[in-house]
């Protein structure tokens, strides 16, 4: 790709430096020089805030080092993160070290720049090399997940190719514009292993999504480990839909998520799907049952059946025992009682069982999230709701969250005709879900999370999410199949000023995204609305 290259409209609203106009972006050129390879630094995805293009690039070498200040275990971390993935692909040693060196890879905690908050960097590449500087382990982290979209897809391999491994010079100031950028995966419908969840938990980290919401029970399956309540997972994670052996996560498997996930900086969001979506835990505790009758467990995939006995004291000492026991073990701020779809609840049940779960939820010092159904009850103070709507939605609908999100609960946006990674992409998609429309890649990126509910405060929207649903995928193909390339578009919904938003320009930044994504092995769908480069 040619460091001339530029990108039209992209910039106009950004009030950017281009230091030195269209003819000397970078190092005089000459064709054979490295630097008329780099990628400008303007194609990352999500799109910067600010990106300030010009003056000499920078090219690894096998001298390279990636310094890190002494002191900084964090920095250290982030470093040996970065070494891995720069390693197989360029064959150099990358050591990380406190030492001095004149050039490198400087990675640096400390910054005094308060705008850059808790997720922001400055990104500057130069003749001696890259420099990010960051307040926050999480900014230094999404700074080095720029740096890799900076140099060639050829990097993102896992054995030894041909470089020059060439990053043009310029600066980038980037921070988000929501701190809430979400992916769920649905672990209930099909249970996925550790190392799945692992898997798509790194795909994540690229687009700088920080928030991993589980959805961890539903009709079909339960699927983490509850001490006070073992049947839950013996016996209401034995299956899943279409049958087969299900599976759950013990405590320890757990764990290792949340460890995993926190060392990509992204917060685990765990979701009990409360009253209805309940099978799974009726089938496995008759007494939980207003009849006292266990259901079979249910391998289908119809939804809205299920009911939680709202009368029965049960009920409460099941949803105490649940929540502690979860709460205990999840260091993030949220606990997701999921309050969707609830059909066989009657609505005054509804209301009086989300009002004693939200206070268990509080009582264990969570913040409550539900999906926007959570508004037809009372909101707990604080209080998220996930709209899942879609354009159609009837205005009542609409106007009862946007009421809610007036009297101060928030929103985190997940529109089911835009943001639902399980929407086939048009007629001929051989997976996924169509109830909500078929939903493109245009479609799922053209939309503003600011102004998407009318009559909600734009202070009230914390962000998006994108949800993949489960009762048509169950491998990490699939997955990414239905993710990418969307769940980059929602990551940059989530990031990007609002500014920068434009379709145009943005279908030739992913397209850029094809050859990297296939360097990772990540199995997307070549949309026709993108104008893929040749691979
Ligand atoms: C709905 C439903 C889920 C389905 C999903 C499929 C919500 C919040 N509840 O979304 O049970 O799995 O659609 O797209």
């Amino acid at each position: 790709m040619s460091q001339r290259r530029r990108i039209p409209g992209l910039f106009a609203p950004l009030l950017l430096v281009v230091a030195a106009g269209a003819t000397s972006l970078g190092t005089p050129a000459s064709a054979a020089e490295p630097a008329a390879r780099a990628r400008p630094l303007s194609q990352v995805v999500p799109a910067p805030a600010s990106v300030s293009e010009g003056g000499p690039s920078y090219a690894l070498t096998p001298r390279t080092r990636i310094r890190v200040d002494d002191d900084s275990r964090e920095a250290r971390r982030i470093g040996s993160y970065l070494a891995d993935v720069l390693r197989p692909s360029t064959g150099y040693d990358l050591p990380v070290t406190a030492r001095d060196a004149r050039d490198g890879i400087r990675l640096r905690l400390g910054s005094k720049d308060a705008s850059l908050g808790d997720e922001g960097y400055r990104l500057e590449s130069g003749r001696h090399g890259v420099t990010i500087t960051a307040r926050r382990a999480a900014g230094l982290f999404h700074g080095v997940q720029t740096l890799r979209q900076l140099l060639p897809a050829a990097v993102e391999e896992d054995t030894r190719q041909r470089g020059p491994w060439t990053v043009a010079g310029g600066t980038i100031k980037d921070m988000p514009r929501y701190g809430y950028r979400g992916a769920m995966l649905d672990v209930s419908r099909h249970f996925f292993s550790v190392d799945k969840v692992k898997t798509y938990i790194d795909q994540m980290a690229l687009y700088k999504i920080n928030k991993l919401h589980l959805h961890l029970s539903d009709d079909q399956g339960w699927r983490i480990a509850i001490d006070s309540w073992p049947r839950l997972t013996t016996y209401g994670g034995s299956t899943q839909v279409g049958g087969g052996p299900g599976g759950y996560y013990t405590k320890a498997d757990y764990r290792e998520i949340l460890r995993y996930a926190a060392s990509r900086h992204l917060e685990v969001v765990p979701e009990i799907d409360l009253p209805g979506h309940t099978n799974a835990a009726l089938a496995s505790y008759a007494e939980l049952n207003c009849d006292g009758v266990a259901p079979p467990l249910y391998t289908g995939t119809n939804v809205g059946f299920s009911s939680l006995c709202v009368p029965k004291a049960v009920t409460y000492e099941f949803v105490d025992d649940v929540v502690r026991e979860i709460a205990a073990m999840t260091p993030g701020k949220y606990l997701h009682i999921g309050g969707d779809e609830a059909h066989s609840t009657p609505h005054k049940d509804y209301v009086a069982f989300m009002d004693k779960a939200q206070a268990v939820v509080g009582k264990y010092g969570k913040t409550v999230m539900g999906w926007h159904q959570l508004t037809g009850a009372e909101p707990a103070e604080g209080a998220v709701a996930q709209y899942w709507g879609l354009d159609k939605t009837s205005a009542t609908e609409k106007a009862q969250v946007a009421n809610a999100a007036r009297n101060g609960t928030k929103l985190v946006l997940s529109p089911a005709d835009r943001a639902y990674l399980d929407m086939k992409y048009d007629k001929s998609t051989p997976l996924g879900l169509a109830w909500a429309g078929y939903v493109e890649v245009r479609r799922s990126y053209d939309w503003n999370p600011g102004a998407y509910l009318p009559g909600a405060p734009a202070q009230s929207v914390l962000g998006v999410e994108a949800p993949m649903w489960s009762e048509t995928l169950w491998t990490n193909d699939q997955v990414e199949y239905m993710a990418f390339p969307r769940l980059p578009g929602i990551a940059e919904l989530g990031w990007s000023p609002a500014a920068t938003h434009d379709w145009d320009a943005y279908k030739v930044r992913l397209a850029a995204q094809g050859p990297r994504m296939s360097a990772l092995g990540i199995d997307y769908y070549r949309s026709p609305q993108v104008p893929w480069p040749a691979e």
